[in-house]
């Protein structure tokens, strides 16, 4: 049997890379009945079917440490979460619940604003200290002239990356001039097209640094009904040095008697933003939790 990586998944075909070459493969009949799928990201164990061609036949899949929907793909490490100042407007709200969404699948992510040739310095600085505790590094770049793109080389770790943000904010740009490709469409037409494919069953790695980027496409919304309420709270890295003071311990900093983390954005330590945005998120992921039990 061999081994190698899921490097890309097109209509249940998928290419599978060994150590020295690729191979095409079919995933078994079984995979099918159990409704399983595998995802680019996997590992994968199958047989040579065809020595020649180079087709195979995946066998197994070997346990994933994690696994997205969107974009479909598994064994993630890092999430760079990208939007912009304006062009599209920013989207804070999208932000903290795509940080949250990694952090719910121990993804680690950096947070990069793109565009920074239209963005206001002054508007650039505000959102920039807004996110200074979230514990995410914050890189500034302009993926159109290329600018302060090596900075991706020093945060980006080997492993499978996966870009994701608004729609526009720029992914598919920095991508091709990270990879040094024209991989991914990018632009207004990109997007008709890729609507009209659907392609959001369709998936790449792309080699970058010794480890792989992934793309988005048109990604622009998180559901916080599947985030879980309870561990909301603990995702939020501005809250960590105040908790601990909360008058109870299983406070959850919304408008308990004693809260230390209320009082901390009183004082301007948390910023207020961030902090009323997590309110919103907590209570509509409460809300789902219900009516997903019904009670
Ligand atoms: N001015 C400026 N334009 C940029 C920058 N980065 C990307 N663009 C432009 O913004 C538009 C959208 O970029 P894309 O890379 O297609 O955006 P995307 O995030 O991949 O969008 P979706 O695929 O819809 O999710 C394109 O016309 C790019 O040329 C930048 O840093 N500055
Ligand atoms: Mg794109
Ligand atoms: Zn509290």
């Amino acid at each position: 049997m061999e081994i190698g990586l899921v490097t890309k998944s097109v209509s249940g075909q998928y290419t599978v890379k060994t150590e020295k070459d690729e191979y095409i493969c079919k995933p078994r009949g079984l995979f099918r009945k159990d409704g399983f799928k595998p995802l680019c990201g996997d590992i994968a164990e199958f047989e040579i079917t065809d020595i020649s061609d180079k087709e195979g036949y995946i066998q197994k899949i070997k346990e994933r440490k994690n696994s997205l929907i969107r974009p479909p793909v598994a064994n993630v490490d890092t999430s760079v979460i990208v939007f912009s100042i304006n062009n599209p407007k920013l989207d804070e709200f999208l932000i903290d619940l795509l940080i949250l969404a990694s952090r719910a699948h121990k993804i680690q992510s950096i947070l990069c604003i793109n565009k920074s040739d239209l963005a206001d310095d002054d508007k650039l600085r505000l959102v920039m200290k807004e996110y200074e505790k979230c514990g995410c590094e914050i890189i500034v770049t302009d993926a159109l002239h290329e600018d302060n793109l090596d900075r991706f080389s020093k945060v980006i770790s080997s492993g499978i990356t996966v870009f994701a943000g608004q729609s526009g904010a720029g992914k598919s740009t920095l991508i091709n001039a990270l990879t040094k490709t024209k991989s991914m469409q990018t632009g207004i037409l990109s997007r008709k097209i890729e609507r009209g494919k659907n392609t959001t069953r369709h998936c790449q790695l792309l080699p970058y640094m010794g480890g792989y980027i992934v793309d988005t496409p048109g990604f622009s919304k998180f559901d916080p009904g599947l985030l879980e309420p309870e561990a909301i709270k603990d995702m939020y890295n501005e809250f960590d040095e105040y908790k601990s003071v909360c008058k109870f311990n299983d406070c959850k900093h919304i408008n308990e008697k004693g809260c230390a983390v209320i009082k901390a954005v009183e004082e301007n330590l948390i910023p207020i933003g961030r902090y009323n945005r997590y309110k919103m998120i907590y209570n509509m992921s409460k809300e789902a939790l219900k009516n997903r039990r019904g009670y």
